[in-house]
């Protein structure tokens, strides 16, 4: 999938809605440490340019991501999901970006909270660094996580129950 024809989305208009800031909750899986810590970069500029106070909280990998995303999903508004799986020599990879991505969009699903998904399945750790947001890289996927939960949270708010 390539980066090109992304939207331009203007999260600075989000910081003066009539009613109360939106809750940012940030989940971030904890392996490939260079990679996740973009990612993690980019997602707290996000969060700054909307003037959004984030919630972070760290679980081991990202097969965990979908179990925490459904727990915060109760308490915030918005949720984004980060997490870097690199292939390896065994089908585990498939398995935990299976459970990542069909979790994380059963919890968007179920509960109505947007859940951003930043999650890099890359064959090669170039791949990662060339989309974590570091100096060099093209793509900056935690801050489009966090851009896209948070626009989703906004668009829907009007029919929030
Ligand atoms: C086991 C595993 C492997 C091999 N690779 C990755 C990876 O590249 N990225 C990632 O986020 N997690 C990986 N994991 C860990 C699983 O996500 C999970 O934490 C463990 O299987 C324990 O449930």
């Amino acid at each position: 999938m390539s980066g090109h024809g992304a939207p331009s989305i203007d999260i600075s208009a989000l910081t003066t809605p009539e009613g109360a800031p939106l809750r940012l909750a940030i989940i971030a899986a904890s392996w490939h440490t260079e990679i996740m810590d973009g990612l993690l970069d980019g997602a707290r500029r996000a969060a700054a340019d909307a003037g959004v106070q984030a919630t972070e909280i760290r679980v081991p990998g990202s097969f965990e991501l979908a179990v925490a995303a459904a727990r915060l999903a109760a308490q915030f508004d918005a949720v984004a999901a980060l997490g870097v799986v690199i292939r390896g020599g065994t089908p585990h990879f498939d398995y935990v970006c299976q459970a990542a991505t069909s979790g994380l969009t059963d919890v968007s699903v179920r509960t109505g909270v947007p859940v951003g998904f930043g999650v890099l399945t890359c064959d090669t750790e170039q791949q990662g660094l060339d989309r974590a947001g570091l100096p060099g890289s093209s793509e900056d996927k935690g801050y489009e996580a966090v851009s896209a939960a948070l626009a989703t949270a906004a668009v829907l708010r009007p029919w929030t129950a």
